[in-house]
């Protein structure tokens, strides 16, 4: 396995929850590090840019809507097969389907306000890290 970086976003509700730490807390657990993070107020054209590999789908609106709707925490995630291993640490996108003890499952309400996203490959980890990261934001152990 190959030391990774992915991007984590952890969204509006879990913000407004004030479960920031405790979300980091079970990447840490896992064995994964922050190397990069900060808060932010996205607004609609970051937003929408963000997720337009979704424009076409339904719920695109409710999805943009969604993440303007309250500060988001970003972070870049590193570690061995980090990408997969966020993913699992997730859970489903449908926390009524997320497995317990995953961050979904945990901390999630609905499809749409489900605590955070997670880069789906590597190729997509690297467009969603320079997305929101110059590369002296991000420092290595
Ligand atoms: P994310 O990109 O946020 O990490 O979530 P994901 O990979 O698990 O799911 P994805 O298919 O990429 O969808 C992005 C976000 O759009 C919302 N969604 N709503 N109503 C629906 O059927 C539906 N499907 C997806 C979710 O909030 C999902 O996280
Ligand atoms: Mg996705």
């Amino acid at each position: 396995m190959a030391v990774e970086r992915t991007l984590s976003i952890i969204k509006p509700d879990a913000v407004a929850k004030n479960v920031i730490g405790q979300i980091i807390s079970r990447f840490e657990d896992a064995g994964l590090s922050v190397v990069g993070a900060r808060m932010l107020q996205l607004t609609r054209e970051q937003a929408e840019g963000f997720y337009a590999v979704h424009k076409e789908r339904p719920f695109f609106g409710e999805l943009v809507d969604f993440m303007i709707s309250g500060p988001v925490f970003v972070q870049v995630l590193e570690g061995e097969d980090a990408i997969a291993k966020n993913r699992d640490l997730m859970g489903a996108t449908n926390p009524k389907e997320a497995d317990p003890g995953t961050i979904r499952a945990d901390f999630a309400e609905s499809i749409d306000a489900n605590a955070v996203h997670g880069s789906d490959s590597a190729e997509n980890a690297r467009t969603e890290i320079d997305f929101f990261f110059k590369s002296d934001e991000l420092c290595s152990r």
